[in-house]
């Protein structure tokens, strides 16, 4: 397990590169151009920036998340080709600098969706909170509003300038079935899959979170027999997946530690977060432990460690502790803590599965 954090780069971001240096086994950053639109392609020099700032810190930047898919693919317009060429071109640009796999989504409009940014704890702390009757409800205007009004940095996933067409968006989705979407990503993978394959980079999808249709959206990403059938759109170490605990976990019925044995080598990164989920299908992101969420982390991190990943794993969004003024689900202590969790648990199974030392040869002494 190959240890990274997310970091959204120089002045977009509360984190430094030097706090992170301080967290135990992190190796890479993950990181992104949150700045250049979806469906342009990424300028070489923006690239090299992130590249020094990493060189200088030591980190290496294998892990790119995310490289956004314009709406036109997710839409099946025939524009689609000139951004699926823009998208190529980013590939080969980051695989020039080395990078191994990125990660992306084809939800529909919006990335993930919560209705409460800061949502009080019992423990006074604040966390990212979903309720279940009020996105049944809420206009998704008010929702945006919501989201961008409530962080001092614009969210990934909630840029303006996409979400300013909205309405619009919403129309041109209203004719797109979940077999249209399956049939959008299948065009969009075929396309980007042989030059991911040349350039020695692996695209892994994210879940859709959460993993139900929202504001009548399809949404195809959110099962286990929705990620085999990813799979198999195309037969490829190139197409793999992000597996993502927290939002699959957000619909108990997922069994994530089958989903890691399962599909295996086809998971070159792990996000790894906790969810407590209610009766009534709300859910709240709590800390890493397994015993404050409804996911079974140690379970996860054992399926993990039993099938000998070898990719790169985050932590997932954290709690803001400590009265932190940071991204939301971003913070430095929550996910710093989070990474400990998951190291102690990995450590712990790595020495349940070694030969018990031998004390009777005296060796090493004189
Ligand atoms: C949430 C993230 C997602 C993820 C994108 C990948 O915090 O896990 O926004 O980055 O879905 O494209």
């Amino acid at each position: 397990m190959r240890m990274v954090f997310r970091w959204f780069g120089e002045g977009n971001d509360t984190v430094s590169l030097d706090q992170i240096k301080q967290i135990p086994g992190v190796e890479g950053l993950v990181w992104s151009l949150h700045d250049v639109p979806a469906g342009e392609e990424w300028p070489m020099e923006k690239i090299e920036e992130i590249r020094e700032q990493a060189d200088k810190h030591g980190f290496h930047l294998d892990v790119v998340e995310s490289v956004n898919v314009h709406e036109d693919i997710k839409l099946g317009l025939p524009s689609r080709d000139r951004y699926i060429q823009n998208y190529i071109r980013t590939i080969e640009k980051l695989a020039a600098v080395g990078v191994k796999v990125i990660c992306y989504n084809f939800m529909p409009v919006f990335d993930w969706a919560r209705t409460d940014l800061h949502k009080m704890m019992d423990d006074g702390s604040t966390a990212l909170f979903f309720e279940k009757s009020k996105i049944d409800g809420i206009d998704p205007f008010d929702l945006v509003r919501t989201i961008n009004h409530n962080s001092m940095l614009t969210m990934p996933g909630w840029e303006p300038e996409r979400l300013a067409h909205l309405t619009t968006l919403f129309e041109a989705y209203r004719s797109v079935s979940e077999e249209d979407l399956w049939e959008h990503l299948s065009y969009f993978l075929n396309a980007i899959i042989p030059t991911a394959e040349r350039c020695g980079i692996q695209m892994a999808i994210h879940p859709d979170d959460p993993p139900w249709p929202i504001f009548g959206l399809p949404r195809i990403m959110t099962s286990q027999d929705h990620l085999r059938r990813l799979l198999s759109l195309v037969d490829s170490p190139a197409n793999g997946i992000t597996l993502c605990s927290g939002s699959l976990g957000a619909n108990p019925d997922n069994d994530i530690p089958a989903m890691i044995r399962e599909f295996g080598s086809r998971i070159p990164f792990a996000h790894i977060r906790n969810v407590r989920v209610y009766d009534n299908g709300d859910f709240i992101e709590t800390s890493h432990r397994t015993q404050d969420g409804t996911v079974d982390i140690a379970g996860i991190v054992k399926a993990y460690h039993d099938i000998g990943f070898e990719g790169y794993c985050r932590p997932d969004h954290g709690r803001h502790l400590w009265g932190e003024q940071c991204r939301p689900g971003y913070g430095l202590y929550d996910r710093a803590l989070g990474i400990m969790y998951l190291w102690g648990l990995w450590d712990a199974y790595g020495k349940a599965s070694q030969q018990p030392e031998k004390r009777d040869s005296h060796a090493g002494i004189a």
